[in-house]
């Protein structure tokens, strides 16, 4: 473990406006116990009677709304729970000196969201192939190491603080794939979530254990695990009983069940209602909530056959159980129909199943977005994401690790910062994001502020422009799911297909001639998405299978596009790394270092998927550039 931790969009400087002040502190708990640890740590002065220039003031016990007003030369924050009190301190650090000048009206504040969950794909054994941390790029797990939980948990406590500044309330523990040491995590290994438990708490957080559905025969040697067994459903009450023993504030559960291996109902010829609901039924007198998960798809197929489509899997399965699921069940759909690619429309599951409590899975760890070696704010795509659905709660993949930028890429802090505030309020626009974690994390910020949002802004864009084009995903290296490769996954079993041949390119998913997965949207998407006139041009070769020389709504032709896409793409790369080169100077040298490093291994990706995807469609099509630019 690093010894050093980066102070991320906390350093001291931010909390210099509070520092210098004189500030009271009414109420008590373990969250009021946190802001006061927090006033004192910057410097201010806590007073209990008298004026005062920063009023903070908990009415309750619970509750994660406040209250912000100024008057005299008084701010007050007021909140009706701990929670609350926190979330309105950090604000008023957010405002900086802004918080302490003119007048201000009473002002409210209120997540948007009830569920704002960061999930860890954490093992606590290294696994052979995925590591300490499935997709995990910024190094090991900050909770556990080679086999065991931390015994030192100071860096848990410096990520709990963090979260808790952006409002995160909810983190589960373990990867969704439960291996066999992490499945014990339930039972003999429970005093360790208990402290990690401890550790979270006074930053409003609660925790969770992804658990095996298996788990009664793996753990309680029972000869099933069928939902509908007695036995079962007695295992499962009494082994969450204990867990609630020893955390009564523990969140619940998420289960990854019938996918990619791991066991679920199905083996019983049970649903995933009878499945989710045993679990559910087992947390509801204490509270808990249970995150069942949508992604259930068959991943074994079969190139010849059409009618398979992994984009249709989730809302086949689920759409026709809605209204069957207890109210402490919650579904968590991945945002797109696929898994997480670039570019995907949203999931037509979560305008579907309007009986049940929805959350929308976002992926922080950069799994398919150039894994923390490529700088891809995601904000902009999750404010689209979640300004076109409705649901219950926001939950996403961290991106954190024993690294000691916590996110091996400096400025993949960004997408950390940014999935709190979004999930805190989705109408924060990306650019908005952006400027407060500049402001909070460079003391320069005027400075550097043009450049980071020249270099960040439309990052995403960038990376969409030279990777898989027009929404067509998954030309990543199997297995890794870094780097090109444009075939890699057209030969798997695994099987995510392209179609790409001599006459053209896409995935024909209309109700006319193809999947038929366009059928899954309500009006007007199903329309939009089923004509070819009216697709939108990002996501044609996910609805359709085109000619070469099908012409978009941008006027050029698919294949003009590829080429076109692809060298500006790899030159915005070019231009981002001139960008930061200006930066020297201006950020600490341990950041320009590690970023320069960085941009270098972008550019020669960016490159390399430029001049693959490039040469790919030139050869299939044997059409060329029209501008004659040299293809590699
Ligand atoms: O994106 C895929 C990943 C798997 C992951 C799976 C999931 C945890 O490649 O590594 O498994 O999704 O979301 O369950």
């Amino acid at each position: 473990m690093m010894s050093t931790v980066d102070p991320a969009w906390l350093p001291a400087f931010v909390f210099r406006s509070v520092g210098a002040r004189r500030v009271r502190i009414v109420g008590d708990g373990l969250l009021v116990d946190t802001v006061r640890g927090e006033v004192a740590a910057a410097g201010g002065v806590l007073v209990s009677e008298g004026p005062v220039d920063l009023d903070l003031v908990c009415e309750g016990d619970v509750g994660e709304k406040f209250t912000v007003e100024r008057s005299g030369t008084t701010t007050t924050v007021r909140a009706t729970g701990g929670a609350g009190l926190l979330y309105g301190f950090h604000h008023v650090v957010r405002q900086g000196e802004a918080a302490f000048s003119g007048v201000l009206a009473p002002q409210r504040h209120a997540p948007r969201q009830p569920i704002r969950m960061l999930d860890h794909w954490d093992n606590i054994d290294v696994h052979p192939v995925m590591g300490q941390v499935e997709r995990g790029y910024a190094g090991g797990s900050i909770f556990y190491d080679n086999g065991v939980v931390r015994t030192d948990l100071t860096r848990v406590g410096a990520y709990a603080r963090l979260l808790g500044s952006i409002g995160i309330n909810r983190v589960g523990l373990n990867n969704v794939n439960v291996h066999r040491t992490e499945a014990r995590l339930l039972t003999d290994l429970l005093p360790d979530v208990a402290r990690l438990a401890d550790v979270f708490r006074p930053h409003g957080i609660r925790v969770h254990l992804s658990v095996s559905f298996a788990a009664p025969m793996t753990l309680g040697g029972l000869p099933t695990a069928d939902p509908l067994d007695p036995a079962v459903q007695d295992w499962w009450a009494r082994t969450t009983a204990e867990v609630y023993a020893a955390i009564p504030d523990f969140g619940g559960y998420i289960v990854k069940a019938d996918s990619e291996g791991q066991p679920g109902p199905f083996a019983y010829d049970r649903n995933h209602a009878d499945g989710a609901n045993l679990l559910a039924r087992a947390l509801a007198p204490f509270g808990g909530i249970v995150f069942w998960r949508a992604f259930v798809y068959n991943h074994r197929q079969d190139w010849r056959d059409r009618s398979t489509d992994r984009a249709r899997a989730a809302y086949d399965h689920f759409v026709p159980l809605d209204g069957t699921f207890d109210e402490n069940v919650v579904l968590q759909v991945k945002f797109g129909p696929i898994d997480f690619q670039a570019r995907e429309p949203v999931s037509p599951v979560l305008s579907a199943m309007p009986q049940t409590r929805l959350a929308v899975e976002l992926q922080v760890t950069q799994e398919y977005t150039g894994q923390q070696k490529h700088v891809c704010y995601l904000v902009p795509q999750w404010s689209e994401v979640l300004n076109s659905c409705t649901v219950d709660g926001i939950v996403a993949v961290s991106n954190v690790g024993e690294d000691e930028f916590w996110t091996g890429h400096p400025l993949a802090q960004a997408n950390l910062y940014g999935f709190g505030r979004l999930a805190w309020d989705e109408r924060l626009t990306p650019e908005q994001v952006l400027d407060e974690w500049i402001t909070l994390t460079f003391e320069n910020a005027q400075t550097v502020r043009k450049a980071l949002h020249e270099l960040m802004d439309d990052s995403w864009h960038t990376y969409e422009r030279y990777t898989a084009p027009l929404g067509i995903g998954f030309m990543v290296r199997t297995g890794t799911h870094y780097g090109p490769d444009i075939d890699g996954y057209e030969y798997s079993p695994w099987g995510t297909y392209h179609f790409a041949d001599r006459d053209g390119v896409g995935v024909d998913r209309t109700r006319a001639t193809g999947t038929g997965f366009t059928g899954q949207y309500p009006k007007p998407w199903c329309d939009i998405y089923e004509s070819l006139d009216m697709c939108p041009d990002e996501l044609l070769l996910f609805f359709h299978h085109v000619p070469y020389t099908h012409v978009l709504h941008s006027g050029i032709t698919v294949i003009q596009h590829i080429y076109d896409s692809h060298f500006a793409g790899r030159d915005e790369v070019a231009h981002m790394t001139e960008i930061w080169a200006t930066l020297e100077g201006d950020v600490p040298a341990a950041t320009f270092d590690r970023v320069t490093g960085l941009l270098n291994e972008q550019l020669r990706c960016a490159t390399e998927w430029r001049d693959q995807v490039n040469t790919y469609f030139w050869r299939k099509s044997g059409i060329p550039d029209v501008h004659g630019r040299r293809i590699h």
